[in-house]
């Protein structure tokens, strides 16, 4: 019997967990898309997708990659996990199917109408803030600073130890990259944050109507075990504050960079929702997640054995020039409908409402009190083994 001869893997010899690739991940994005379907990464020994096509399958075939082996490089079946395992992040159907439905609904639409007119002043006080300022940090001062002002008292946090969230989340994404330095030493730091964040998952310690309050409420209705309501809340300190942040840095970034787009929204505000989601898909803040193989698998032609890492490059897809028309512009018109800078699928963003409440709220009252943004100082980067975004972006703004 004569076999049709497979091609090997294309290896493409890039770190996506460098310094160098986080400071311009865009030539080397262009590489692994152009490789092939799929790629081999020799430098954490896994395979990539970073084409749109290939990175949307993944994401929607989640029987045959998996997520309870974890969605970072470790290997939930060989390597104990760093802390014990998310309950929704990082579990499969059926198990996952109950989980994200009590998430779902502490963060529906429904729920969201209640904290809007909240969100919308807050975002309207923190822009008068700056605008008094004139000049300011648009991380610390803005980015950091609006969901700082809302989330943790959605969540029903007590005011002390707050200081520990933005460090925490900080670890959680460090963790799903590989052993490198950025891990290694944000798990040696972990203790004091772990400590917190442990202690604030408990049902005494979130306030009442808070979304804390609400997962612990479903223990009352046998949805959820009283075990398994502190780590869903965990679950939203680990992932519904610094994703907020860098995704609000990045539509700062981007107003600060493309003057015409920033007097498009203003001249139009109602364009502030899609105009946030047009930096999500641009910037990527959740630049990949990893999923690993339940079984032997064909992508693009190629074949992949089971228990492997497959690690997806969200950014890439979101640029990949086969599913977008000049996807390196900026446009806040864009149809962005599609992109994967949420996921896509069973796991998709579950608290995509909060993320988009929050920064709609935010350009939109940028938009109606801000004549201009202008960069006034060096823009630093902040480097993590998951997340995208700045440590420092000094702006000069002007009153309307
Ligand atoms: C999407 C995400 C990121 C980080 C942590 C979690 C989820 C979690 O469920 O803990």
């Amino acid at each position: 019997m004569v076999t049709a001869p497979s091609t090997a893997i294309p290896g493409v010899d890039i770190d996506p967990f460098s310094i160098a690739f986080f400071d311009d991940p865009f030539p080397h994005h262009e590489r692994l898309r152009e490789a092939g379907p799929v790629v081999r990464l020799d430098t954490w020994n896994l395979h990539g997708v970073a084409r749109y096509a290939e990175v949307h399958a993944v994401l929607n075939d989640p029987q045959t990659f998996c997520s309870s082996r974890g969605v970072g490089l470790s290997d939930f079946a060989k390597e104990k996990p760093w802390r014990p395992p998310s309950l929704i992040l990082e579990a499969d159907p059926p198990a996952h199917t109950r989980t994200r439905a009590v998430l779902s609904r502490v963060l529906s639409p429904a729920v969201m109408k209640q904290v809007r007119d909240g969100f919308a002043a807050a975002a309207e006080a923190k822009v008068d803030e700056i605008v008094a300022m004139g000049s300011f940090d648009g991380v610390a001062d803005l980015a950091e600073a609006y969901p700082l002002s809302v989330f943790p008292d959605a969540l029903g946090l007590k005011k002390e130890g707050r200081e520990h969230l933005i460090p925490y989340a900080g670890l959680v994404f460090n963790a799903f990259g590989p052993p490198n330095e950025l891990r290694q030493q944000a798990i040696d730091r972990s203790a004091p944050h772990q400590a917190y964040v442990q202690e604030q998952c408990q049902r005494e310690n979130l306030a009442p109507g808070g979304f804390g309050a609400c997962i612990h409420a479903r223990v009352d209705a046998g949805e959820i075990t009283a075990t398994e309501a502190p780590l869903l809340v965990r679950s939203l300190l680990s992932a519904g504050l610094d994703t907020t942040v860098y995704g609000i840095g990045a539509a700062l970034y981007c107003m600060a960079r493309f003057p015409g787009e920033w007097q498009r929204l203003r001249a139009d505000p109602s364009l502030a929702r899609n105009a946030f989601e047009e930096a999500v898909r641009f910037e990527s803040p959740v630049q990949t997640f990893f999923r690993t193989t339940t079984r032997e698998v064909e992508i693009g032609g190629h074949t992949i054995g089971e228990g492997e890492k497959i690690l997806m490059f969200l950014g890439a897809a979101n640029r990949d020039p086969r599913r977008w028309h000049e996807p390196d512009r900026y446009d806040i018109t864009r149809q962005t409908s599609g992109h994967v800078g949420f996921g896509s699928g069973i796991h998709m963003c579950v608290g995509q409402l909060v993320a988009r409440l929050e920064g709609e709220v935010m350009l939109a009252a940028l938009a109606r009190r801000v004549a201009s943004i202008e960069i006034s100082g060096p823009v630093k980067r902040r480097y993590n083994n998951t997340l995208r975004g700045l440590d420092s972006l000094p702006l000069t703004v002007t009153a309307a």
